[in-house]
């Protein structure tokens, strides 16, 4: 589907923002979240470091991601329920497949998606995402609710980075040259948003297994 009020931008050889590419699915992706935390609810998880992350997490698909004090892992297996995680709702698959389309990556088809839920406060320091089984298949994630600072940093974490303004319905796709850069979310300021309040969901959606 090609929105009219979508936007593709080019952060870099593998890297685009498609500002709005998810407003029209918006009254889709709402309840099936609310069906998804209804089955594995949100959670604050302890990194290998032992700090509680300030995110809550839960996941939809096949794998979920996951970490504890062993270390980063995804398993098919909600660790709070001892239950498989929810299913990928069709919608979810669907945007992601379109997006990963739009920035040039064909037959894309996520097994794992991470839904974040941030409220006031809560960040995500620079990291990079490698605990998926190849880097071929592209990164897609969708911001939904309050505003976000994004970190665009480079290929090692020392290196500077770019911030990018991540609004309601946003897309990123991330591929290629650009699928081990470190990147983050700067703590949310607290500016409710209309639909949601104050609270920020980020779903993304890989090829983990
Ligand atoms: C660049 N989430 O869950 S989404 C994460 O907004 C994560 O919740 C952030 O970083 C969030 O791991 C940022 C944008 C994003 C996601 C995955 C990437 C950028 C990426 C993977 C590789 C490179
Ligand atoms: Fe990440």
């Amino acid at each position: 589907m090609l929105e009219a009020d979508s936007q593709r931008l080019r952060l870099s050889s593998g890297a685009f923002v498609l500002r709005g590419f998810a407003l029209p699915y918006v009254s889709q992706l709402l309840p099936a979240i609310s069906v998804i935390e209804g089955i594995s609810p949100f959670r604050h998880m302890v990194t290998p470091g032992g700090a509680t992350m300030s995110v809550a997490l839960t996941n939809c698909g096949t794998l979920g991601w996951t970490t504890d004090r062993r270390g980063y892992q995804y398993v098919s297996v909600d660790p709070a329920t001892g239950d498989r995680w929810p299913a990928m709702p069709p919608v979810f698959a669907q945007l992601a497949n379109e997006a990963a389309t739009m920035a040039g990556f064909d037959d894309f088809e996520p097994d794992a998606c991470l839904v974040n839920r941030y409220r006031p406060g809560a960040r995500l320091s620079l990291h990079q995402d490698k605990n998926e089984r190849d880097y071929e298949a592209p990164v897609v994630s969708v911001s939904l609710g309050m505003n976000a600072t994004f970190l665009f940093g480079g290929h090692e974490r020392s290196n500077p980075a770019a911030k990018v303004l991540l609004y309601h319905g946003d897309v990123m796709v991330w591929g290629g040259a650009d699928r081990l850069r470190y990147h983050g979310i700067r703590p949310l300021k607290d500016e409710p948003h209309m639909l949601l309040g104050s609270e920020r969901i980020n779903f993304t959606f890989r090829k983990a297994g």
